[in-house]
């Protein structure tokens, strides 16, 4: 039986004082891609590692590499490029010859800077059809030509990139993910109730055009929904596992509210025990209250909202098809039935003034218990990319990496008011007084918050110590 390693990049470069990922500071769970790839893949001997969840060494990341047929691994986002570009390397250094393969968000949208990096296939959008002819095709010895949605690398080193595949219909036809290639024990969200953590999906992608959205182009702005039963089937075999804080993946969980119900109906009915985390949209929120306060009782416990601004002509600008006062009252429904918000927000939009970013700071503190701010960045294949480069406004010129230090060359200016604000946050008075005195969630979630900054403030080096917010390498062996 051939023998796969499915490999979220181990962390050689890190950043200090506080992690590349800072969604990372509020606990860890999986990705689904492995467990929903594994699930097609069981003739297959499957290894995993995860590297946003644990250290390795490159010893032991070697080891398991040069162990197996080939390596797949997650390239999810421009945060991560640099890591999974080090481990492509190291791979290719130390394990010659095994093939390596990438997918996800990131690989899908620069398939060819990544076999121009070294991987020899990369599969894009929806994997798992996909994964499997492309394994048949290396371990058989067929052609690669007519595999749909792979970009690959051929022997004279010239990149083909096949025509796209089909989105899978009915998502109720996957298989059931295998959570069980997970080690329980890694992962932990900050969710009062007891048992592990994982991630499961009720549906994919997104039917909106939001112009500086990435993910929603991943999936040709559709939106696929599996039924209630099969996601209740699902949370059945979750519970049976231990799982009990789940976070749904989904980019806009909650779209069609009575579809929803029907899945907080049978978690009720059940009496299954879970809570959770989604992603889901103020207008949705607005829309149904009631709905949000049956999601709160069936085990809702954090929405991530995506605000992004508190002005209305930048929500105009990026086709966001939501107003800054359905957050407001979104915010207010949430607060009154007590889900921890954590809200997305940009600083720095296209052509934004130093009014409108003051005044989604300012929105930031107001509307959040835990704001999630990134200082916006055009990603590539968006509509907003198009627009930042017709005005030279991308600093790392294609954006493959994340640019922590110089950010959009017109909006530079944000950063030090940026720095500042979470400098403020997380020594205010009211998020201590929501550790001490708050929700179980509020609790949870904000010690979880300021352990996982301390740790990382303690596990200083040296060499971070001599360039604070660099990535720097902290692997040597
Ligand atoms: C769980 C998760 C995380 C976890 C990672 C878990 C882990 N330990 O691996 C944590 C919290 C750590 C995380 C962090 C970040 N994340 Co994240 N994350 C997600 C989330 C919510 C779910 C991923 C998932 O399970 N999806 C469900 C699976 C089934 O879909 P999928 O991942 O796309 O996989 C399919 C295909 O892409 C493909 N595929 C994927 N990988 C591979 C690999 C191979 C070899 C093959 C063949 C195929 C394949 O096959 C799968 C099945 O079809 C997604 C949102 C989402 N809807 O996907 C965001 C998402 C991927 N994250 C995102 C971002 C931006 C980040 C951060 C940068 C956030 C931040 N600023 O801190 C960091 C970066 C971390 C890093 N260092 O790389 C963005 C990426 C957008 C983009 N590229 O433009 C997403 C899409 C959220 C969003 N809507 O913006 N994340």
């Amino acid at each position: 039986m051939p023998k796969i390693l499915m490999l979220q990049p181990v962390r050689i470069h890190k950043r200090w004082p506080v992690p590349e990922d800072f969604t990372g500071l509020l606990g860890a769970s999986p990705t689904l891609a492995f467990a929903q790839l594994r699930a097609k893949l069981k003739n297959y001997e499957a290894d995993y590692m995860d590297g946003l969840a644990r250290e390795y060494s490159l010893a032991e990341l070697t080891r398991r590499a040069k162990a197996v047929d080939a390596v797949l691994i997650n390239a999810h986002s421009s945060v991560g490029a640099l890591n999974a570009e080090a481990n492509v390397r190291h791979i290719l250094d130390n394990c010659p010859g095994v093939p390596i393969i990438m997918g996800g968000h990131h690989a899908t949208v620069y398939d060819f800077q990544w076999l121009g990096r070294g991987a020899h296939f990369v599969v894009r959008n929806e994997g798992e059809e996909t994964i499997v002819e492309l394994l048949e095709a290396i371990f058989k010895g067929g052609s690669y030509d007519e595999i749909k949605g792979i970009s690959w690398q051929g022997p004279g080193n010239e990149f083909h990139r096949n025509p796209p595949r089909s989105l899978i219909k009915n998502l109720d036809d996957l298989p059931i993910p295998d959570w069980g290639i997970y080690d329980k024990k890694l992962y932990h969200l900050p969710l009062p109730i007891k048992g592990y953590s994982t991630t499961a999906e009720t549906s994919r992608g997104c039917p909106y055009h939001c112009s500086f959205c990435a993910a929603s182009e991943m999936w040709m702005h559709k939106q696929r929904f599996k039924s209630p039963e099969r996601v209740l089937e699902e949370l059945r075999i979750l519970g049976k596992l231990g799982f009990t804080k789940i976070w749904f993946a989904d980019d806009n969980f909650g779209q069609d509210p009575e579809r929803y119900a029907q899945i907080y109906e049978g978690i009720l009915r059940e009496n299954m025990k879970f809570n959770f985390v989604v992603f889901i949209r103020s207008d949705n929120i607005v829309k149904s209250p009631e709905v949000m306060r049956l999601a709160h009782r069936a085990g809702m416990r954090v929405a991530l909202v995506g605000i992004e601004s508190a002005v209305d002509r930048l929500l105009t600008d990026c086709s966001k098809v939501s107003e800054a006062e359905t957050s407001r009252k979104a915010v207010e429904i949430l607060r009154e039935i007590g889900i921890f918000i954590g809200g997305f927000l940009m600083v720095g939009y296209l052509d934004e003034k130093q009014d409108e970013t003051d005044t989604t700071f300012r929105a930031a503190n107001e509307m959040t218990d835990y704001p999630i701010i990134s200082i916006f960045e055009p990603r590539f294949g968006t509509k907003d990319f198009v627009r930042a480069k017709a005005k030279l406004d991308t600093p790392g010129g294609d954006m493959f990496y994340h640019n922590t230090e110089h950010f959009i060359p017109s909006m530079v200016h944000v950063l030090p008011q940026y720095r500042d604000f979470y400098r403020r946050y997380l020594t205010h008075p009211k998020q201590i007084n929501k550790l001490l005195f708050g929700t179980p969630t509020q609790k949870k979630c904000y010690r979880t918050l300021y352990m996982n900054l301390a740790k990382s403030v303690l596990r200083v080096t040296p060499a971070m110590l001599a360039n604070p917010w660099e990535m720097t390498r902290d692997i040597y062996k």
